[in-house]
């Protein structure tokens, strides 16, 4: 069983993906299952319906009115009270015993991510010789600008510390806001950070250009490059690029250890 977390920031196009992405393997390998678990206790309207949902384990509005809070502190609690359910998860989950499980996270990536809950969720679910994935999203909104790009570099690189040795792949999501040169542009710099220091300095200036200079830096130093694969929901494009790097993942053995 393989299972892929999608993470990103809050409208990267996520849930959009998951119920998409889940389609579109199912109709290019019709011999293979695959289900979609919903990991959002907060969640209004859904682009899909999926599988396994968190809310029908936890209600957002219950949650709210047994604690008496607001809908911040709600969802707070929400995503921390998820892992009083992980072995319901765990029981739909091998109910329908599927080869791949694409997982949908919380709007906002903290919730999921900077909490206990996403890692022991990702560590207790993915269990045994279950693989696992992570596709951090890249929101085309925010990354046009060096300094923007560096700010959700950091924040993949965050993700990447807290789900310790699961695979990463970096998605570039609604390319299709995006001309080509911009595309060409912001992949060149997830590949080399050299030219992202070009951009750097050609484009920002002063605290935020010495700033950004220094933390790509850190990431030259690191070596740390993962190609950023160009996705758009809209015009479904890149799904099969993104199937190709996640089915090397679940090829290879370094998954399976965590
Ligand atoms: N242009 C464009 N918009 C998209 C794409 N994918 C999602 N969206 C829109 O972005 C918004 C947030 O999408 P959603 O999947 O809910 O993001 P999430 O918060 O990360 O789950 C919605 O209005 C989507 O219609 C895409 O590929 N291209
Ligand atoms: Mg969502």
């Amino acid at each position: 069983m393989l299972l892929n977390y999608f993470i990103g920031t809050a409208g990267s196009g996520k849930s959009t993906l998951t119920g998409l992405f889940k389609d579109y393997v199912l109709k290019r390998n019709p011999e293979i299952s695959a289900i979609t678990l919903n990991l959002d206790p907060g969640v209004k309207r859904m682009p899909y319906t999926p599988d396994i949902d968190v809310r029908d384990f936890i209600v957002l509005e219950e949650v709210m009115a047994e604690y008496g809070l607001g809908p911040n502190g709600a969802m707070i609690l929400a995503s921390d009270l998820m892992v009083n359910f992980l072995d319901d998860l765990k029981y739909e989950i091998d109910e329908y015993n599927p080869d791949w499980v694409f997982v949908d996270t919380a709007g906002q990536l903290e919730l999921f991510a900077f909490r206990e809950t996403g890692p022991l969720i990702a560590s207790s679910l993915g269990f045994g010789s279950i693989q696992k994935a992570v596709s951090f999203l890249f929101d085309s909104n925010l990354v046009l600008r060096p300094n923007g790009f560096i700010s959700t570099l950091l924040l993949a690189a965050s993700v990447q510390f807290r789900f310790r040795n699961i695979s990463q792949i970096n998605v570039l999501s609604k390319v299709d806001l995006l001309g080509e040169d911009q595309i060409d542009m912001i992949v060149n710099w997830s590949q080399d950070f050299r030219a992202l220091e070009d951009s750097t300095n050609e484009r920002e200036s002063g605290l935020i250009r010495e700033l950004s200079m220094l933390i790509s830096d850190v990431f030259v130093q690191l070596g740390t490059t993962s190609e950023l694969i160009p996705c758009s929901n809209k015009e479904e494009y890149g799904l099969d690029l993104l199937f190709g790097y996640l089915q090397r993942i679940f090829d290879s053995d370094e998954s399976k250890f965590y």
